[in-house]
């Protein structure tokens, strides 16, 4: 029988939604409801979460913005893609599998995830290989919290995760795009940094499924795709684990996949980025290093050099 986490959400949360609530208001008002019947989104269950003194500044991008336009390949290869098809995933309920190097494996569902969790909103800058960004009010706990109730063991170096194989409900899946599952990984020490979260929500609602429903991977200083989505698999493990993108072109994507203006993708500069949204008001702003987190993750890779280790 695995080990089961007790449930108990504080009392103490706070839910800080008046920030919100306008904004819910005005898109109820605008035909909101409508909006979101149209991208798919589920009826919205707000989360009790609290704030963190980890989250940018900077504006957030809409909604429509966070939830129109994704990758999530498992759904085809379009950015309207998920939009379209992720209602078609069923997310309850959701086992999720913790197994390698651990002292406490099993099969955990997301009510043993989240219990005794803080939520917290991170609003964090998001990075697309691509070069396109965003502004992400997510909704998470730090990935350590977890990974110390499992109880990585000695000798766990890496952590392994797999997003689900289920191609009846993934029209992405019913071709050899990727070599499913989709995979990724992180150094021990990236994965239990306070500003890698697995996230469950954004906006204050539950995870939209496009978003990588019901818990994705984030990690802000490090390019997209390393924030895998619908996660079912967690493995700590002595060795670098292989990674979707980085078996695809390995010369294109690196392991480590650091947002790094000085080093271009083959087949673009990545010295700016296009922050997505507004239309006309969508501006090319320059890339920073770590994605502007240097300051608290620079730390992780003293010594290395990062053209050979992109
Ligand atoms: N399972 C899975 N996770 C994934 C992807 C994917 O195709 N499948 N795409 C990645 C890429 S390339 C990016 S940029 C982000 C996009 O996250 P968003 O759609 O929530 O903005 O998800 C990442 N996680
Ligand atoms: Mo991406």
């Amino acid at each position: 029988m695995p080990y089961r986490f007790r449930t108990s959400l504080k009392s103490s949360d706070v839910t800080p939604k008046s920030a919100w609530m306008n904004r819910r208001a005005l898109l109820a008002g605008a035909g909101g409801a409508a909006f979101a019947g149209a991208i798919g989104l589920p009826a919205r269950a707000e989360l009790s979460y609290v704030k963190s003194p980890y989250s940018t500044q900077a504006e957030p991008n809409s909604l429509e913005d966070i939830t129109s336009y994704n990758n999530f390949y498992e759904f085809g290869t379009g950015k309207d893609d998920p939009a379209r098809h992720a209602h078609q995933l069923t997310t309850e309920p959701w086992p999720v599998k913790i197994d390698g190097m651990v002292g406490k494996p099993g099969t955990y569902d997301m009510d043993d995830i989240l219990g005794g969790v803080t939520l917290e909103e991170r609003i964090y800058r998001f990075r697309c290989v691509e070069a396109w960004s965003m502004v992400i009010p997510w909704i998470g706990f730090p990935l350590a919290d977890l990974l110390r109730r499992v109880e990585p063991g000695p000798g766990a170096k890496y952590v392994a995760f797999e997003t689900l194989v289920r191609p009846e409900e993934m029209p992405g899946q019913r071709r050899a795009i990727l070599d499913w599952p989709y995979r990724e990984g992180l150094r021990l020490d990236e994965a239990m940094h306070p500003l890698t979260i697995l996230a469950t929500g954004l906006y204050g609602d539950p995870m939209p499924k496009q978003n990588g429903a019901p818990i994705r991977l984030v990690v802000p200083w490090k390019y997209g795709f390393k924030s895998i989505k619908s996660i079912v698999r967690i493995t700590l493990t002595d060795r670098e684990p292989p990674t979707t993108w980085n078996m695809q072109n390995p010369r294109e994507y690196g392991f480590y996949s650091n947002v790094n203006p000085e080093v271009d993708h083959p087949r673009w500069s990545q010295a700016t980025e296009r922050r997505i949204g507004g239309g006309l008001f969508s501006s090319r702003q320059p890339t920073l290093m770590f994605n502007g987190y240097g300051e608290e993750v620079a730390g992780l890779y003293a010594g290395m050099d990062l053209t050979k280790h992109y």
